[in-house]
């Protein structure tokens, strides 16, 4: 059993629309332990140093000007396999190619506007941990 930490954004379209129970409750259902949580607003350079390995694609502008058009609640989550485990609940990137059961299909409204982000890999999760919490924020 391998317990591990990810990181969580509840995205603007999913606050703006009062979502952040009904995600909180699917993540809790799903056996993941919400061990860290905070509503925030990123700047643009918050925004552009969480997302710089995409800043070569195209979408990288709208990406930025759509995570910080409004409040998003960040979050550490815990539990057995949480990365893959909270990447599987997620669903797909799109919503349309997004299977049954999963929050992207439930609350997603396209590929920008999708609902939540969960990191793609232990490196990823420390890196964004680290960005967004500090280790006395972490209460597990
Ligand atoms: P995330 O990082 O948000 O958990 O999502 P992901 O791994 O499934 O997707 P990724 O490829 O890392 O892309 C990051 C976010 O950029 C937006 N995106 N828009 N318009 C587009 O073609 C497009 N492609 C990606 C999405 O909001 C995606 O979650
Ligand atoms: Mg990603």
């Amino acid at each position: 059993m391998t317990i591990e930490r990810t990181f969580s954004i509840i995205k603007p379209d999913a606050t703006a629309r009062n979502l952040t129970g009904a995600i909180n409750t699917l993540i809790e259902n799903a056996g993941l332990r919400i061990v860290a949580q905070k509503r925030v607003r990123w700047t643009k350079t918050q925004a552009r140093e969480f997302y710089a390995e995409h800043k070569a694609r195209p979408f990288f502008a709208e990406l930025v000007e759509t995570m910080t058009s409004g409040p998003i609640v960040v979050q550490v989550l815990e539990g057995e396999d949480a990365i893959a485990s909270y990447r599987a609940l997620m669903g797909a990137t799109d919503p349309a190619e997004a299977k049954r059961g999963t929050l992207r299909k439930r609350f997603a409204e396209s590929k920008g506007q999708n609902s939540v982000h969960g990191s793609d890999s232990a490196a990823s999760a420390k890196r964004e941990i680290a960005l967004n919490f500090t280790t006395k924020e972490i209460v597990g």
